[in-house]
């Protein structure tokens, strides 16, 4: 359905009725546009986002007296912009468009394709195979070898400009390895292992997650602020120019080789093939590797090899003649809804999960799959009884399809969302501007199990053996009530648990006194303020070395931390203003739980940065500014945020401004990011 199609024409609005949709579609777009910018999170496709935008400027042209100042439509430009625009990234246009693939879904269509290629072409030909990476297509320009300009495909016409951010990207040359005058394209993607960290961190954090690595690659791309992007983690593979005169080649296989020796990344698992009906083992090969290789792949790529052929066959409008796109099945399984149940989280954020008759997907057996929150169970409108399909997004996470509503029971009922906490029976609230749906009892049972079970966790405290399952009995025999408690646990109280021998409580005993000597990140990643997880906290760490000082630091002080900010500093600031916390923190110190930061203590004292004072400016390559402050730190430097005569040290990136100028007045030493490689021997 075209999302406009739902719209009443204006002329048939009453007054009061422009006035309400005006209102409802600023409140909309204003929450989409949140989403999509600085949550990379749409909850709607563009078309959708763009049909409400068209319609409120309808409306705004036909009520001129109802417009706002603050509408959505007021933050762009005149004209016909699109919420790219709005959000800022320049538009680019391409010379040479991009085109989209054709695709198919099986072997036989392949051969029906080659039939046509053979025919046009004049004479069988060689393919070179390629993956299809599960990404977004890129274009960059480089200008006697160096980049100058990266964008988005956009509509293929015209696409986004993210040069800062893509000169983020480590796997992608700044400098070519000839000066070469060129535009290359390829796909940027996200490896899963960086998909589940980042996933990992921003649940760790309550953000919401990404559904794959794909959508999570599009929003680190296309961010604003190059920062974040560079902490993304992206991967990138080249394989096409529309300028093989260039390169010299004359077949799209050395055109992979050339790219290589230009010093691109290359996917290496393609393989030229004499004829068509060899495809089939190599997607053989690949359906099963699929689960194993460290990138999302959904099909494999099939380009006559030959360029001149390449150039006669030409394009279609869209997509070019010599390729074609095989698609792998979507890996998909049917099954039955059981329960859907709700959890409460450590933060109090209250999550819907959908208990599914257990089926094989993609390698695991699956019986469970989140809903996310309300307004995803209200949209996908899941029921018990219903009958859904499953798939995995991003070939991870297990994820409702859709429900098949001809199989759906007749006395199925839409799903209530609880008013009350799960745990607590306290009234849920909806915090403004969040999906989430929240218990804001900070006495709720299940907020202080989940904090035990962080507290304890590997990244925190790492107590070992002190799991969910341990939690739940020390909670439910009354052993403990909060998080010092633990540390006044006995032995022979541990031997009432159930499947606990002598030797187990011992161990745990054990390791819950070890943790009183951790270093403080750990402590600090325990307490699980909002959005400090472990790597802010080591950061933290390293700058105030006690937790007294960092629980008496101003937010000004928390925030000027290079990798802080102010959101976090926020989120500090108000958790150590908390009474409670204040008295677990008395309570602990009074247990001899270490508050010193112990880390550097193990450090090389010979390494060039041990207690330099050091200060860091300007845009990084290799690496972002708070990884190296991060790693220096480790190493025993200081670092701060202004250069004084007492800085020993200025690192310094590209793109400098006053920090420069003030290190060369005062005489202290500069050096680059190469020339802190070399002496640091780091790498990423
Ligand atoms: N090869 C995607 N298009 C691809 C150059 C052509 C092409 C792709 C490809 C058009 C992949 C469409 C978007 C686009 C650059 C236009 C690949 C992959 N080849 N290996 C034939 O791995 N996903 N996508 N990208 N220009």
């Amino acid at each position: 359905m075209n999302p406009a199609d739902q719209f009443t024409p204006i002329e048939d609005l009453t007054f009061t009725q422009a006035q309400a949709e005006i209102r409802d579609l600023s409140d909309e777009l204003t929450k989409w546009g949140r989403e999509y910018y600085e949550e990379d999170n749409p909850s709607v496709e563009d078309y959708v986002y763009d049909a409400h935008y068209a319609r409120l400027v309808a409306l705004e042209k036909a009520y001129p007296s109802l417009a706002m100042p603050d509408s959505p439509t007021q933050h762009v430009a005149a004209g016909n912009q699109t919420k790219n625009d709005s959000r800022g990234l320049q538009k680019v246009v391409h010379p040479v468009p991009m085109l989209s693939l054709g695709d198919v879904f099986s072997i036989q269509e392949l051969l029906d394709w080659d039939l046509v290629t053979t025919k046009n072409a004049g004479s069988q030909q060689k393919y070179n195979l390629e993956l299809k990476i599960d990404g977004l297509a890129i274009s960059l320009r480089y200008e006697n070898g160096r980049l100058i300009q990266a964008s988005t495909r956009g509509d293929g016409s015209i696409g986004e400009n993210v040069t800062d951010n893509v000169k983020t990207i480590t796997e992608i040359p700044k400098v070519l390895n000839e000066p070469l005058t060129i535009e290359v394209r390829g796909e940027i993607y996200m490896r899963k292992e960086a998909f589940a960290d980042l996933n990992r961190q921003r649940d760790e954090e309550g953000k919401t997650i990404f559904a794959n690595p794909r959508n999570a690659a599009a929003g680190s791309l296309r961010q604003l602020d190059p920062k974040i992007t560079a902490k993304r983690h992206l991967s990138s593979f080249i394989y096409y120019t529309a300028q093989n005169d260039v390169l010299g080649v004359n077949t799209q296989s050395d055109v992979l080789e050339r790219f290589r020796q230009l010093g691109f990344p290359v996917n290496s698992s393609n393989k030229v093939i004499d004829r068509m009906t060899e495809v089939k083992d190599y997607i053989d090969e690949y359906t099963i590797k699929r689960d194993n290789l460290p990138y999302g792949i959904d099909g494999v790529v099939v380009k006559v090899n030959d360029l001149d052929v390449e150039n006669e066959l030409g394009n279609t409008v869209k997509i070019p003649r010599w390729s074609i796109a095989y698609k792998f099945p979507p890996e998909e399984a049917l099954t039955v809804v059981r329960d859907i149940t709700w959890t409460v989280g450590r933060t109090g954020v209250v999550t819907p999960t959908a208990i599914m008759d257990p089926v094989f997907l993609a390698g695991t057996k699956v019986k469970r799959a989140s809903l996310h929150n309300p307004d995803y169970l209200q949209e996908k409108d899941v029921r018990i009884g219903d009958t859904v399909t499953l798939h995995k997004a991003g070939d991870i996470i297990p994820e409702v399809g859709q429900v098949i509503l001809k199989k759906r029971p007749a006395d199925a009922q839409a799903y209530p969302i609880p008013v009350y906490c799960p745990s607590c029976k306290s009234k849920l609230v909806h915090v403004q501007g969040e999906v989430a749906l929240r218990c804001i009892n900070p006495e709720c049972p299940a907020q202080i199990k989940e904090g035990l079970i962080h507290f304890a966790s590997r990244n925190a405290m790492n107590i070992d053996g002190l799991g969910p399952r341990v939690v739940e009995q020390l909670l439910s025999k009354n052993l403990i009530r909060k998080i010092s408690d633990l540390y006044a646990l006995t032995e022979s109280q541990l031997t009432t648990l159930d499947k606990f021998a002598d030797l187990s409580s011992k161990n745990l005993i054990q390791a819950i006194d070890r943790s009183r000597q951790n270093s403080v990140e750990r402590l600090i990643t325990a307490l699980g303020i909002r959005g400090v997880g472990a790597k802010a906290a080591k950061v933290l760490a390293a700058h105030f070395k006690n937790l007294r000082n960092l629980q008496n630091a101003g937010a000004e002080e928390i925030a000027e931390i290079d990798g802080v900010g102010q959101v976090m500093a926020d989120a500090i600031r108000q958790y150590f203003n908390s009474e409670s916390v204040a008295s677990l923190i008395n309570e602990l110190e009074n247990f001899q739980v270490n508050f010193d930061y112990l880390t550097t203590s193990t450090v090389d004292e010979k390494n060039y940065f041990f207690n330099k004072r050091i200060v860091l400016t300007g845009k990084l390559i290799h690496w972002t500014r708070p990884q190296m402050q991060a790693w220096l730190e480790e190493h025993g430097a200081n670092v701060s945020s202004s250069v004084s005569s007492k800085t020993d040290l200025l690192i310094a990136g590209s793109d400098v401004g006053s920090k420069l100028e003030r290190a060369n007045k005062l005489g202290i030493k500069v050096i680059n990011e190469q020339d802190f490689i070399n002496l640091s021997n780091a790498k990423k």
